[in-house]
């Protein structure tokens, strides 16, 4: 039978998006609204950033609010019959200004700017891209799904004996995992929680991302930009299996697609030369 690529593609969204609500029906309120578990080496950096701005702001916050009430409180009418007019120019409230808008900025703004950039350079944009141990995917987004592709037993990508996964992208836990992306049409982002990862896929350009994991299992991937109608429906499965299990998975797969690639469908051949962008 010959299923062709839109039908393949309607049969693939409709399982994708039943299971990751089966995945999100399991979770109790709290697990829900709490921050996902982190499965990746780089993920509390990302966490630590939420955190911190979270924590620091609520500071700020709380001196506002006492501020606020607190002189309420102090100058109200029951107190203070007469009202008090002040320009707020002296030079001890130029000071108290000019002391809290610096305190938010070197606080806040500096700490978070520096600590990133930091994180940026020496983290997320040191690619492993020489690392011999590297696994290679190739992402291609597109209304409204995830093409995931692995280089096939000749180790280069786009030609018939690649593996490509619709919604489904596995990775052996523990490897780095190097992620080339592009966009069939318009602007999707690839959206791992649990790794606490983000990237955009752009149609005409080649984004490039890497992640680790330390644990085995299922997690949602999502589109976190707004891409169309069925914006909502472009979640794929990120599958972290053990080594052993991953090469079982690998050889099968290799396998099935050299027996059932169809070579003739250039709708299947949208990789592109590993490194070549
Ligand atoms: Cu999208």
């Amino acid at each position: 039978m010959n299923i062709s690529f839109s039908e393949r593609l309607i049969g693939m969204i409709a399982q994708g998006s039943s299971l990751v609500t089966k995945v999100t029906e399991q979770m109790s309120f709290w697990e829900r609204i709490s921050p996902p578990e982190d499965i990746s080496t780089s993920g509390h950096l990302i966490h630590w950033l939420f955190a911190y701005t979270t924590y620091v702001n609520l500071f700020w916050f709380a001196i506002l609010c006492v501020g606020l009430f607190g002189f309420s409180f102090l100058y109200a009418s029951k107190r203070h019959k007469k009202a008090f007019y002040t320009h707020g120019n002296e030079k001890k409230h130029l000071m108290i200004t000019a002391f809290i808008g610096l305190g938010v900025f070197l606080s806040v703004d500096m700490v978070i700017t520096k600590i990133s950039s930091r994180d940026m350079k020496e983290v997320f944009w040191n690619f492993p891209e020489n690392d011999a141990d590297v696994i290679k995917v190739q992402v291609l987004a597109q209304q409204w799904a995830w093409n995931f592709r692995h280089a096939g037993k000749d180790g280069e990508f786009n030609t018939g004996d690649d593996v490509v996964e619709l919604n489904h992208l596995v990775v052996p836990v523990g490897k780095k995992v190097m992620i080339q992306m592009t966009s069939k049409d318009v602007i999707h982002s690839l959206y791992i929680p649990n790794i606490y990862i983000k990237a955009d896929a752009i149609p005409g350009r080649y984004a490039k991302l890497w992640f680790d994991t330390t644990k085995t299992g299922k997690f949602e991937i999502a589109c976190a930009e707004m891409c169309g109608n069925h914006h909502y429906l472009m979640k794929a499965q990120l599958t972290v299996l053990s080594q052993e299990n991953y090469d079982r998975w690998v050889n099968e797969s290799q396998a099935n697609a050299i027996a059932t690639n169809d070579t003739e469908n250039m709708d299947l051949r949208w990789g592109w030369k590993w490194g070549s962008r």
